[in-house]
């Protein structure tokens, strides 16, 4: 379809909308039909209901390609696994000491005040230095009003002046730590180079383990998919597309790219090989790397060999990553000879040594001197929430204020577990060194630890060891089965809410609103932690909390501090569902970095010279084994090349999921798309699967050893020979929960990820570091029936 196709579709899809409406108002039937605009992860949607049921889910017209995703909400809604009355783990509502019970017995149904008051004595009797919020930035929902994030942090910090929080992320916890001394900002979360600059100038595109389509299906706030209708419109300009990625992706399929199968986690010795193969030809940009960047002569003499006696040139890069020496080569040449856009990714910084990769990219990116030209250079975020759109230039709906955190502590996201199970104990962490302090209270709300971090029997561990869990949540997740106090939040659909739509294109706010009322005995985030507030400190700390105002005013709050929104009072807003903005016409011609190359000197970038480093002093000085002054091959301990790959002969990569946000949406109608027998996929080279007797479509056994899961077998020429993959957020099902190591019957990956830090500097997440071996089930293995998407045994319930 083409852009304009788009347009007119969806101006179709809002005249159907409004036509429907008045047909039904016509009928007589408007008591009780509403349509009701609501947002998500996902996208946009008018809610259908009837008789106060949510019935049907109708497209956004700000919503130019929905996902199939949405069409789960109303089973998301009404499922089994909803959290419906408060709920306390047997053992703790006894007052045993049995931390080890967790996941292990049944929970019992209480009144709201019990759990309450619970919680409340448990927080009083815990110095705050010792709780962990363990909300981080993660996933919960788009609303800016009830962000669980938010209203998380706001009664830490109201109530106790602070908790441990958590340090850093999980999307771009070693780039987004180095960056900034490299090339001046983070990059991975900055403006990108719009399409339309692309589209015009680009000949080569080089998705170097980005998957556009994949990833760009839902956004931090609500995506709006406009990116799918600029794909088409690459594929017409005529642009050359190259994958480079142990796995032909979804984008690479699209768009018929040129597939380069690379060896997991051995990218940064093919970039250094290209990068030798063009200084010792001659054909890399020397104006470029002499005008805009800094310290070079400190990274030839290691590119070279002559520091360390290895030269990294091509027959070297050969052997790491096993592509011909040949295929490097025209690499490097066709790059040096067209106008090439690199799109970098972030799975590939998920990884040992993560912080070495977006470096080699900017690194390579200099040497072939066209960083800063319209549809040159290197991107990192065309993958993500509508990265390549133009940006409105106003500023959207702000969030809830938090207050400060007075516990000057935060666990690197990646050390969750470490830090639980060694209180006391010391590691270095961007140059200085950090000690844990003792955690006896975990209390998470809106994010999943027992979902999106690594080794789930090691933090199995880390969860049985402390005093107190408590979990907030809409559904049974696994980590709610894993808590001794879990309070039924309601979900977005249950609550009024704001937000704003395409974290780049920043040009729409939604109303978020409420659909239905709570299904059961449900409570906002909000109002759980006001009754807390109320709990420990009377009306005053609720009035404090809850600032005093009606969640009404404050969504109408927050939509006047938006600079846009003269275009629409607040009721017009609030009955239309939306508002959005222009964006300038300049605004299209967009091209990162354009500025720094017309004058670098007016224009510098934030390093220590004002330019892009080769080599950074703060880095050096810190005198680290496994990060360095200079970008460096560091061979992974974990990888197709080490001695571990002869008893685990498989990489695991653990990519992002196609029909989720993460684990969200494992219990809803949608799994139906893509599970095999109810688990999740293991995607297998079809001559592996032929040599290990593996059939498509068979349950298998995916084991190392830190743990094993079952997973549906897809077998497919997609992936290469060796590699496999299973993506992230299976709801985990351990078969028996009181074996050392129980198997996951539902395939979630982290059970086999390892939680090893990318390096001393970053400590963060290296999940896409991981050996497997597979096993073909015998004959006469039972396969039990999946069920991590029910409900617990509940007494009284
Ligand atoms: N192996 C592997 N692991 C990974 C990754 C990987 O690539 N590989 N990626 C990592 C990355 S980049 C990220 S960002 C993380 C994501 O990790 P998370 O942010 O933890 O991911 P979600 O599964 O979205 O978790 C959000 C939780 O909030 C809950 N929730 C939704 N609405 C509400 C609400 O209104 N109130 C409350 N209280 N809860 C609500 C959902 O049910 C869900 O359990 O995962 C990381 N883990
Ligand atoms: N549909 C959907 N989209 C999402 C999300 C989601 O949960 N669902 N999550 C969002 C979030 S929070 C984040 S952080 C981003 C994540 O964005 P990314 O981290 O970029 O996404 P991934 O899907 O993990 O990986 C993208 C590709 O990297 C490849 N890859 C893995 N290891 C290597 C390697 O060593 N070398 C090379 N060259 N390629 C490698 C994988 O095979 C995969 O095709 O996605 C966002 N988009
Ligand atoms: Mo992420």
């Amino acid at each position: 379809m083409t852009r304009r196709d788009m347009l007119k579709n969806s101006a179709m899809v809002s005249l159907a909308l409004s036509s429907s409406l008045s047909s039904l108002k016509a009928a007589g039937a408007i008591n009780d039909i509403q349509l009701i605009p609501h947002a998500t992860h996902f996208g946009p949607f008018i809610a259908k209901v009837k008789d106060g049921k949510f019935v049907e889910v109708l497209k956004s017209p700000q919503d130019k390609n929905p996902s199939v995703m949405i069409e789960s909400m109303i089973d998301r809604v009404y499922t089994d696994s909803r959290v419906k009355y408060p709920c306390v783990r047997k053992g703790f509502l006894e007052g045993k000491n049995n931390p080890h019970m967790r996941g292990r017995e049944p929970f019992v149904r209480v009144d709201w005040d019990t759990a309450l008051e619970l919680v409340a004595q448990k927080i009083k009797a815990t110095p705050r230095e010792n709780i962990y919020n363990a909300a981080y930035g993660g996933w919960g929902h788009v609303g800016r009003l009830h962000n669980a994030n938010s209203v998380a942090g706001r009664f830490f910090n109201i109530a106790l002046g602070g908790a441990v929080g958590t340090d850093g992320e999980y999307s771009n916890g070693a780039a987004g730590r180095v960056n900034s001394d490299i090339i001046g900002d983070m990059e991975v979360y900055s403006q990108q180079t719009t399409h339309e600059q692309i589209i015009k100038h680009t000949k080569v595109y080089v998705m170097w383990g980005a998957d556009l389509f994949k990833c760009n299906r839902i956004d931090y706030v609500v995506p709006n998919h406009l990116n799918d209708t600029y794909y088409p419109q690459y594929k017409q300009a005529g642009i050359r597309f190259i994958c480079i990625d142990p796995y032909y992706n979804e984008s690479a399929q699209m768009f018929d790219a040129q597939w380069i199968k690379i060896r997991p986690n051995t990218d940064v010795a093919l970039m250094l090989g290209l990068m030798h193969y063009l200084y010792t030809s001659g054909k890399y940009d020397k104006a470029f790397i002499e005008t805009y960047t800094d310290g070079f002569d400190k990274f030839l003499p290691y590119l070279l060999g002559q520091s360390d006696g290895v030269a990294k040139d091509i027959a070297w890069a050969s052997k790491i990553t096993e592509l011909s020496e040949s295929s490097i080569k025209d690499l490097a040449d066709l790059f040096v000879s067209q106008r090439t856009f690199i799109a970098g990714n972030w799975a590939m910084q998920r990884a040992q040594y993560g912080e070495q990769a977006d470096w080699g990219l900017i690194a390579l990116a200099s040497m072939i001197g066209q960083i800063g030209l319209p549809g040159g250079g290197v991107g990192f975020s065309m993958h993500y929430a509508g990265g390549g759109q133009a940006n409105s230039g106003y500023t959207t709906t702000p969030g809830l204020s938090q207050g400060r955190n007075r516990v000057g502590f935060s666990i690197p996201a990646s050390r969750i577990s470490e830090c639980i199970l060694n209180p006391g104990k010391s590691i270095n962490f961007k140059g200085r060194v950090i000690t844990f302090p003792e955690i006896k209270m975990i209390y998470c709300c809106g994010a999943t630890l027992l979902g999106h971090h690594p080794n789930t029997n090691e933090l199995i561990r880390a969860i049985r060891s402390v005093d107190t869990v408590v979990v907030h949540e809409p559904w049974w997740t696994p980590m709610a089965k894993m808590a001794d106090v879990v309070f039924p939040s309601t979900c977005t659909l249950e609550r009024d809410d704001i937000t704003s739509g395409g974290t780049y294109s920043r040009n729409v706010i939604y109303a978020m609103r409420k659909v239905i009322e709570p299904t059961y005995e449900h409570r906002d985030d909000f109002e759980i932690f006001a009754d807390l507030s109320k709990k420990l400190g009377g009306e005053e700390l609720y009035n404090r909390y809850t600032g005093g105002m009606s969640y009404m005013e404050w969504i109408e709050k927050f939509y006047n501090s938006s600079s846009g929104v003269n275009f629409k009072d607040f009721e017009t807003f609030w009955r239309d569902g939306f508002v959005e903005f222009d964006i300038d016409k300049e605004a299209y011609e967009y091209v990162r970095h354009a500025d720094f190359r017309a004058d670098p000197i007016a224009n510098k970038l934030a390093t220590q010279s004002g330019k892009i480093q080769f080599f950074v002093d703060k880095f050096q000085k810190a005198d680290l084994v496994d990060f360095k002054g200079h970008l460096m091959w560091f061979e992974p301990e974990e990888y197709l090349g080490s001695a571990e790959s002869k008893d685990y002969p498989f990489h695991l990569l653990t990519p992002h999921p196609r029909y989720r946000v993460h684990s969200q949406l494992d219990n809803t109608w949608v799994r139906g798309m893509y599970k095999i027998q109810g688990r999740e996929p293991v995607v297998i080279n079809t001559q592996d699967a032929a040599r290990l007797g593996i059939k498509h479509g068979e349950v298998v056994e995916v084991y190392n050893k830190r743990g094993a899961v079952l997973a549906g077998a897809f077998v497919t020429d997609f992936i290469r020979e060796g590699v496999v993959q299973i993506q992230e957020g299976a709801w985990y099902d351990p078969q028996n929960p009181d074996d050392a190591l129980p198997r996951c019957n539902a395939g979630s990956c982290n059970v086999l990820t390892s939680s090893r830090p990318t390096s001393r500097w970053a400590q963060a997440t290296s999940v896409n570091t991981c050996l497997v071996g597979i096993r073909k089930l015998g004959k006469d293995e039972v396969l039990e029936p999946y069920k991590s998407s029910s409900a617990p045994q509940i007494i009284g319930a």
